[in-house]
């Protein structure tokens, strides 16, 4: 156990591009809901984001972005470590020794790799493919009990669970804490307003495709009210459905009543109700934290204290964790 005895919370997200309602939805509104339940390690993983090629002004000021809307979202940096990935090199250090622990066959499974190297054309960066061996890394330096993510990561901490237990057996059983993926029932995976049978994705070129956490309250209204529904006109929540079926899980994820409920209080109406409705209610989940969000990311003092903060935290932590890898794989330190 850890100093507070209490367990271990630990998530990110990469400053890609600007945050968008699924990653709300999907992670950072279960990051504050169970804050005071855990010892917290939230942080902006821009490691990660270089996996496919970012501007270098756009990837600085999208860090601070990140973190200006972690706080504005609700975590309290008083209560949790906040910090940014580059700022913490045990990341980069355990990602190598778990790179040789990690397979080549277990990695080319994984789906996100697969969706983004199809993207990404010929040139594949091999980061993209070890990118989930660094996500492992960051998970096991903290000796984390629960990572809350969307749905499209559980397979990610499925591989740092099989890392780990790898690893473990060789160097024995306190080597790694394994940990448990936290995943919402409603709104881990917001899907695409042009594509409801895609993912909505912070890096997709179509910007209509998502709504960002920058958004003004009428973007967000014009965005909802163009999201693709289907034919027909009435509103279930039927799998043939996808575009009514997103909309109704956005309004349940944010007002945490049953979709059965939404659905039956839509008796007789037609899909512009629905669309007008989920645009008030998104509107309202934005609105106030778009406004601190932009406050607090104008106070670089500020952040880059509570960052400083964070780094040393994280440092003192990760270090124990790698030098404990070190010992046991017998490298001089
Ligand atoms: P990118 O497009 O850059 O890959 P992304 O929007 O998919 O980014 P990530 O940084 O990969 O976002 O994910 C951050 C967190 O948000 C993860 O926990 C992820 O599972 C969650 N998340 C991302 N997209 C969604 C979504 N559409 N619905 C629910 N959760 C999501
Ligand atoms: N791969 C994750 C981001 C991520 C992460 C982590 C999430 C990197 N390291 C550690 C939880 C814990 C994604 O959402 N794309």
């Amino acid at each position: 156990m850890n100093a507070t005895n209490r367990k271990v919370m630990l998530s990110a997200v990469q400053p890609s591009n600007t945050l968008t309602l699924g990653n709300l939805l999907g992670a950072i509104r279960n990051w504050v809901k169970h804050q005071d339940d855990y010892e917290c390690w939230f942080f902006a993983v821009n490691l990660h984001a270089i996996t496919v090629r970012q501007d270098p002004t756009e990837l600085r000021e999208q860090t601070y972005r990140a973190v200006a809307t972690y706080i504005a979202a609700g975590i309290n940096p008083e209560h949790a470590t906040l910090f940014v990935q580059s700022q913490v090199p045990e990341h980069a250090e355990l990602a190598w020794l778990l790179n040789c622990y990690s397979y080549m066959g277990e990695l080319g499974r994984m789906t996100q790799f697969k969706d983004k190297s199809q993207k990404a054309g010929e040139n594949i960066a091999v980061g993209l493919f070890t990118y989930p061996v660094l996500m492992a890394a960051d998970i096991l330096l903290y000796d984390t009990d629960l990572v809350p993510v969307g749905a499209d990561q559980k397979q990610h901490i499925e591989l740092t669970r099989d890392i780990a237990i790898r690893m473990n057996n060789l160097y024995g059983e306190d080597l790694f804490r394994v940990p448990q993926p936290m995943i919402a029932q409603v709104g881990a995976k917001i899907m695409s307003l042009q594509d409801p049978t895609a993912k909505m994705s912070k890096s997709d070129p179509d910007p209509n495709a998502s709504v960002y956490l920058t958004d003004t309250d009428d973007v967000i209204r014009k965005k909802l009210k163009r999201a693709i529904t289907d034919s027909g006109n009435e509103i279930t929540d039927d799998d043939s459905k996808p575009g009514v079926k997103n909309l109704l899980s956005i309004q349940s994820a944010i007002t945490g009543k049953p979709i059965s409920g939404i659905v039956a209080s839509y008796a007789g109406k037609m899909y512009g109700h629905l669309k007008v409705d989920t645009a008030e209610l998104v509107v309202q989940a934005i609105a106030p934290l778009r406004d601190e969000a932009n406050r607090l990311y104008e106070e670089r003092t500020f952040l880059d204290q509570v960052l400083r903060k964070g780094a040393d935290r994280a440092r003192e932590r990760a270090g124990k964790t790698l030098a404990r890898c070190y010992d046991r794989i017998g490298l001089l330190k």
